[in-house]
């Protein structure tokens, strides 16, 4: 029986502006419902950020969070991953915030520090007519500022996250933050097998080609032996990333969060479209996805009754 695989949609993140995307979901209300949609066509999975309803502004605020969550949970099945990523300027302090307080199932730790660049978006936002007066200097502003992951906030967040059952999902941009895998599993901070999410294409990361990946598949697997895997790509390297990390064995992540398209200049309406997409693409090549149950047992997960909303 061929491995079933993972689909995970990542429903709004803190990368895209409100101006770039009318389909990009804002208020807790439409953030619930692409992920509702997008485990109705196929997720298991979704990764979750908060935004401010009014502005669509990024935010840390654990109860628009909880908001979030807990309307998911009401509505399905799904595995819900909440962000400790937030977004770049944001205190390490706040982004964990939600951990305690959620105790969520899954939850995303970045394995590193690095540039996370989005200023190239600025023209776009310009040329489109910024909605808001924050979302140009909010992406210029990543110009010049890092997206910090130290080895301190790497131990912390991973003690936290054991303490509540949470599993990490570690966001891999870059071939060191490999290295720091092995080091906090040598250490025992971080239980094997661990759950890693190759994200390629971002500007300041590895970039989307098929051979960062699989370099990178096989240095973790010299690294760290046995793990769990998926595949995220930014913008027009999601499809052809994510079904090459399909014919790798590999499980996938797409959603708006990563890119806002379904195909050149077509914008996607949900990141459920682009789960119907990928799933197509995967049954195409002989593989069937999993439910969210399936890949609980595979994983190990608590269980949605174990979370803290
Ligand atoms: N928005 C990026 C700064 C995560 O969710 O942990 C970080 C991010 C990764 O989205
Ligand atoms: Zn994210």
């Amino acid at each position: 029986m061929a491995k079933k695989i993972w689909i995970t949609a990542a429903v709004t993140g803190a990368v895209h502006t409100p101006s770039l995307s009318p389909y990009l979901p804002i208020t807790p209300e439409e953030i619930i419902e692409d992920a509702v949609k997008a485990y109705e066509a196929g997720a298991a999975v979704v990764h979750v950020h908060a935004r401010d309803p009014k502005t669509g502004k990024p935010i840390s605020d654990v109860k628009v969070m909880e908001k979030i969550v807990s309307g998911i949970k009401k509505r399905c099945n799904v595995i819900i991953c909440v962000t400790t990523g937030g977004a770049i300027g944001m205190s390490l302090a706040d982004r964990l915030a939600p951990i305690p307080a959620l105790k969520p199932e899954l939850a995303s730790l970045n394995a590193g520090s690095i540039n996370f660049v989005l200023s190239p978006m600025a023209s776009t936002v310009q040329k489109n007519g910024a909605k808001h007066d924050w979302e140009i200097p909010y992406l210029e502003g990543t110009y010049d500022m890092i997206f910090p992951n130290t080895f301190y906030t790497f131990e912390n967040y991973c003690t936290t996250m054991n303490e509540y059952q949470t599993r990490p999902e570690l966001e891999v941009y870059d071939v060191a933050m490999i290295n720091n895998i092995a080091y906090f599993l040598n250490k025992g901070v971080l239980k094997k097998p661990p759950y890693i999410q190759f994200v390629l294409g971002i500007l300041g990361g590895l970039p989307a080609t098929v051979e960062h990946l699989s370099y990178m598949v096989k240095y973790a697997k010299e690294q760290i032996g046995d793990f769990f895997w998926s595949c995220a790509a930014a913008g027009r390297y999601q499809f052809p990333l994510t079904a090459t990390a399909l014919a790798m064995g590999g499980n996938v992540r797409v959603g708006l969060e990563d890119n806002l398209y379904l195909g050149p200049g077509v914008l996607a309406k949900s990141s459920g479209e682009q789960v119907t997409r990928i799933k197509e693409i995967a049954e195409r090549m002989g593989f069937e996805s999993a439910s969210p149950d399936e890949v609980r047992d595979e994983m190990g997960l608590k269980g949605k009754d174990n979370t803290g909303f």
